[in-house]
């Protein structure tokens, strides 16, 4: 079912470095046309690492690990790239739709042809109306019953982060800080949350790896908590502002379902001046590179 590019294909049955990109945060975590732009940087930014990235999305009904230019444009920048979570993946395959897929989708189809390492921006989890709109991300149990590594800079701060920690608890999905003793918060550096377990250095990733294969536990996924770089964090007090009037709009506008993610992060992207877009990209930057030191370490043996 899947359609791996050439070169990945090539570099896996060596057992070399790749490292997954998800779309969904290509065709709707990012304005246009800036997206094509930052995209073609994370694949750069893995280059330079020394691995080789698989951006992942569905292509005119294709499963497509790894894509071409034309492939990158046309998630980027086409009409009607639908959102794809696990559950619409076949439906939409089978009509020869094209559609970004979200990290559980995007996950999903990474393990199916053998990538073991997977960068993204934030995760989904539980949204802050929950208690009465239920609305929680398929990234959680998607997650769950993944075998991967992804690397991403906590979960949106959009999300209630407490809340999103003890569903990735009860669902058995690991969780380490990346030289931090603090959870991340996407734009922020501290969500406010600890981290319960903390690595520094791309070894130590290894070596966790190496024993939940030992152990039977590579079932789940393991997430990976890389902040952003305090120089590059959002202002707190504009972050705070900004969210709270994002979250009364999708009210006052009944955004539901797979647009509210989509919503929160335009109206962060509209109502800073630019700001909060430049800390998505380099987090997802960052992010990209140490999935790709990581997967390289692991590659050297
Ligand atoms: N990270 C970002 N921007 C994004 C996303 C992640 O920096 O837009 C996407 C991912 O694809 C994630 C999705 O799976 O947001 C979550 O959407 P939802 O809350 O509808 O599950
Ligand atoms: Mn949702």
């Amino acid at each position: 079912m899947l359609t791996v590019h050439p070169e990945v294909a090539g570099v896996l049955r060596a057992g070399g470095p790749v490292v997954a990109l998800e779309s969904t945060l290509v065709a709707h975590g990012l304005p246009r046309p800036d997206n094509l732009r930052v995209a073609r940087e994370v694949e750069a930014a893995v280059r330079e690492e020394g691995a080789v990235p698989a951006t992942i999305a569905l292509v005119e009904g294709q499963l497509r690990v790894g894509l071409d230019d034309v492939a990158l444009d046309a998630i980027a920048l086409g009409d009607g790239v639908v959102k794809c979570s696990t559950r619409d993946l076949a439906i939409a395959a089978a009509r020869g739709a094209t559609g970004a897929t979200t990290v559980a989708a995007t996950a999903h189809l990474a393990a199916q042809a053998g990538i073991e390492f997977f960068a993204t921006g934030g995760l989904g989890g539980v949204h802050r109306q929950a208690a009465a709109t239920r609305d929680e991300s398929a990234d959680l149990v998607g997650l769950a019953r993944t075998p991967i590594m992804v690397v991403c800079a906590g979960v949106k701060s959009i999300l209630d982060v407490g809340a999103t920690l003890e569903r990735l608890e009860t669902l058995g999905v690991s969780v380490v800080g990346y030289g931090t003793d603090r959870f991340p918060g996407f734009y922020l550096r501290d969500s406010g949350h600890p981290v319960q377990w903390r690595v520094d250095t791309p070894g130590e990733v290894v070596g966790i790896l190496r024993a939940r294969a030992r152990l039977a536990l590579e079932g789940s996924a393991l997430v990976l908590a890389n902040p952003v770089a305090e120089a590059d964090q959002l202002d707190p007090i504009l972050h705070d502002r900004v969210l709270l009037e994002a979250l009364a709009a999708a009210e006052a506008e009944a955004i539901r379902g797979r647009d509210v993610t989509p919503f929160l992060l335009g109206r962060f992207h509209e109502h800073t001046g630019g700001a909060s877009l430049e800390v998505n990209v380099r987090l997802v930057l960052a992010n990209a590179r140490l999935a790709a030191r990581i997967a390289v370490a692991a590659s050297a043996g």
